[in-house]
C-alpha cells in the first residue's frame, strides 16, 4: 500500500494511507544508499511486514526543516516578540525560490503592534514585488478567516524562527490540533523552540507542516544563488551584461538599472547588500 509520511518520532514513521495512520520503521537499506525516508515523502509501505520499502521520487526536499513535496511556503513573521526582520523575510523568499516553491508572508501578533505605517510599508514592498502579506492575531483572531483559503488542497509548510506563532497559528485555524506552545524569552530575545519535529496536519483537503523554528544563521545561502533567486532577480539576472553579475559593483546590470528607475523597492535592495555581504562565494573562481 501507499500512503504519505506525516511524522517522524524515534525512528518510526507514521504514514498516512487514505485517513488511516500506519507505523512503520524504514528498511536498513535505504541507509547504505543513502536515502532517508522524510516527512513529506509518498511511500510503500510492505503489506504483510509494515515496512516501507519504496521512497517515490520526490517534488522537492528542504534540509532545514527537513521536509519533502510540499506546494507553498508561507514564512511567519511576528511583528513583535521577535520584532519583525526584512533580512530574515528575504532570506526566507529566496530559499523559497531556489527550490521552486511558492512562498507567502503571514504576519501574527498584530494585537502587540501599534505602529501601522510599518504594516504598511512591510506590505508595499512585499507587493512591489508580487509577494501576497497577510496579517493576523492569534490572540484577538482578526485576520483569521481572511487566511483560511490559502491551505485549501495544499501541502503547506510553515516557516519562521521559534515564537513567532507558527503552532499558534495551527490551533487558531483548528483548536482541535492543540500544538503546545511555548513563550517568547524577553531575556533570550528569542522563542523557547516548543516545536522539536516536523509533522503534516490533514486540513482542507490538503496538509499544514509544522515544523521547528530556526534563526537566520542556521539557514546559509551562497552570494550566487542570492544573485539569482533573491525575489524580484529572477526575470533581471539573465539580462546582466555578466553572466555572472552580483548586482553590486558591476555595469550594465539590470537589478541596478531597475533600481534607478524606482521599479525595484530599495528596502528590499539594500537587504540584498547585507546578505550577500555576510554569505560565501559558491564557487571560489568568482572571488575578488
Ligand atoms: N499576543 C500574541 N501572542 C501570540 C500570537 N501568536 C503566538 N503568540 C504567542 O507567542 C508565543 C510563541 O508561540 P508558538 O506558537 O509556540 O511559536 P512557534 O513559532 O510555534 O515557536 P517554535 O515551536 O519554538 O518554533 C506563545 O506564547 C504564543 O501564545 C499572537 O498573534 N499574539
Ligand atoms: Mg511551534
Ligand atoms: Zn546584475
Amino acid at each position: 500500500m501507499q500512503g504519505r509520511i506525516v511524522a517522524l518520532s524515534c525512528g518510526t514513521y507514521s504514514i498516512d494511507v487514505d485517513g488511516v495512520i500506519f507505523h512503520a520503521p524504514a528498511r536498513g537499506i535505504f541507509r547504505s544508499r543513502n536515502i532517508k525516508p522524510t516527512v513529506g515523502d509518498y511511500v510503500e509501505i510492505n503489506d504483510n511486514s509494515y515496512i516501507i520499502e519504496k521512497v517515490f521520487d520526490r517534488v522537492n526536499y528542504l534540509k532545514r526543516p527537513p521536509i519533502a513535496n510540499i506546494d507553498q511556503m508561507l514564512i511567519i513573521e511576528s511583528l513583535k516578540e521577535p520584532e519583525f526582520s526584512y533580512l530574515l523575510a528575504f532570506k526566507y523568499l529566496t530559499y523559497a525560490n531556489m527550490n521552486n516553491i511558492k512562498a507567502k508572508i503571514i504576519l501574527t501578533k498584530l494585537d502587540k503592534q501599534d505602529d501601522l505605517t510599518l504594516i504598511d510599508e512591510i506590505k508595499n514592498t512585499y507587493s512591489a514585488l508580487g509577494i501576497e502579506v497577510y496579517v493576523v492575531s492569534n490572540k484577538t483572531k482578526v485576520g483569521l478567516d481572511e487566511i483560511r483559503h490559502l491551505f485549501k488542497d495544499h501541502i503547506t509548510c510553515l516557516i519562521g524562527q521559534s515564537g513567532v506563532g507558527k503552532s499558534s497559528l495551527i490551533n487558531s485555524i483548528d483548536p482541535d490540533y492543540e500544538r503546545r506552545v511555548n513563550d517568547y524569552s524577553k531575556a533570550l530575545g528569542r522563542g523557547k523552540h516548543q516545536t522539536k519535529e516536523v509533522i503534516l496536519l490533514p486540513y482542507e483537503g490538503g496538509y499544514i507542516a509544522d515544523t521547528p523554528g530556526f534563526s537566520s544563521l542556521e539557514l546559509d545561502l551562497f552570494k550566487e544563488d542570492l544573485a539569482q533567486f533573491y525575489p524580484g532577480f529572477a526575470e533581471k539576472f539573465t539580462n546582466c551584461y555578466y553572466s555572472n553579475c552580483l548586482h553590486i559593483t558591476e555595469n550594465r546590470c539590470t537589478v541596478k538599472e531597475a533600481l534607478q528607475k524606482g521599479e525595484y523597492p530599495q528596502i528590499a535592495y539594500d537587504c540584498y547588500l547585507k546578505l550577500s555581504e555576510q554569505s560565501i562565494y559558491k564557487n571560489k573562481r568568482y572571488e575578488r
